[in-house]
């Protein structure tokens, strides 16, 4: 028997539930191109401001064994990049899923305008908004103000009709999970991604007795194993909360099959890579595919939606 990572998302299908996480491998139509071509089953862009920046000073990102800190300051090409690489890709694949498009205002109005953008383009894919960036010196994440959350949706939804989902930060209390989850019930919105980096972590080289990044005085979004109880908490939280038409994209931790298949049985659709696709680059999917199907071939599940969401309690 050979299992199937076979994925339906927002009634469009996908080899597998794998894509790259907005931020890593993407800022490039060069980096994008190279996703395309990879196993990912889906891929998405960088989030896009209107103009382009070039982000905080460098060093900025920094791996280590168990994860990764980065504070890169929404370096990114431009809103109208991105925009152009869509639609050209949309003309030259009619037969392939469109790439998602992840867009970060800095404020409300530049949120709306880019999605009034979107809106009023050909493109026909899914739009991410990323409600949640810990790295812009002097901006909070958008995300931990419950009433700003829910001013920006209601003024998305009053003229937003292409699918929409949003990328949400970690929460750490129930009563976090419950207030958010009644805002996001009020909205048409298609899917959360559960988690960006947890914000403002602080790792130092204690032999240099030293930050690891310049900016914010060396604090910055962890990813990578620091992070996975985390984000299979929150994946789960709001798959057992939210309004079953809105889909969960599970990010944070993923490097192994096992880790994909964790994220998948707490409930997530699609699978988001971060700081292992920085590692390893865009053949990482071709390993996570064998590694969840192997898991998959033993436990002799034959499909993901035959055990996607089946946590048991004890
Ligand atoms: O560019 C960044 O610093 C960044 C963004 Br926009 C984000 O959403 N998450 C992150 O870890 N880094």
């Amino acid at each position: 028997m050979s299992a199937s990572l076979h994925t339906s998302f927002l009634h469009s299908s996908y080899d597998n539930p794998f894509m790259n996480a907005s931020g890593v491998h993407c800022m490039t139509t060069k980096e994008l191109e190279e996703l395309s071509e990879s196993k990912a089953g889906g891929f998405i862009t960088k989030s896009a401001t209107t103009l382009q920046r070039d982000g905080n000073p460098e060093p900025r990102y920094f791996s280590v064994p168990l994860g990764s800190i980065n504070s890169m300051g929404l370096p990114n090409a431009g809103f109208e990049y991105y925009m152009s690489y869509v639609l050209d890709y949309q003309e030259k694949n009619p037969n392939l899923n469109p790439p998602f498009f992840s867009v970060a205002g800095m404020s409300v109005e530049e949120n709306l305008k880019l999605l009034r953008r979107i809106q009023d383009s050909e493109f026909y894919g899914v739009t991410e908004l990323n409600l949640s960036c810990p790295n812009v010196p002097g901006k909070p994440q958008v995300a931990y103000d419950f009433e700003l959350t829910k001013e920006i949706l209601t003024k998305v939804f009053e003229f937003f009709k292409k699918p929409l989902g949003v990328k949400l930060p970690p929460y750490f209390d129930f009563a976090h999970f419950n207030i958010m989850t009644d805002i996001l019930n009020q909205f048409p919105l298609c899917y959360v991604n559960c988690i960006n980096s947890i914000g403002n972590g602080l790792y130092i080289d204690s032999e240099n007795e030293s930050v690891v990044i310049r900016p914010k005085d060396g604090f910055g979004g962890i990813g990578g194993d620091y992070v996975k109880p985390t984000a299979l908490a929150n994946v789960r939280a709001f798959y057992t909360r939210l309004n079953p038409n809105i889909k969960i994209i599970g990010t944070g931790g993923i490097r192994s099959g096992q880790d994909a298949f964790e994220h998948l049985l707490c409930g997530a659709t699609m699978l988001q890579v971060g700081t292992e696709l920085y590692k390893e680059g865009p053949s990482i999917f071709d390993r996570l595919e064998c590694e969840l199907k192997d898991i998959m071939n033993k436990k002799g599940y034959a499909t993901i939606d035959e055990f996607r969401g089946k946590l048991k309690g004890l």
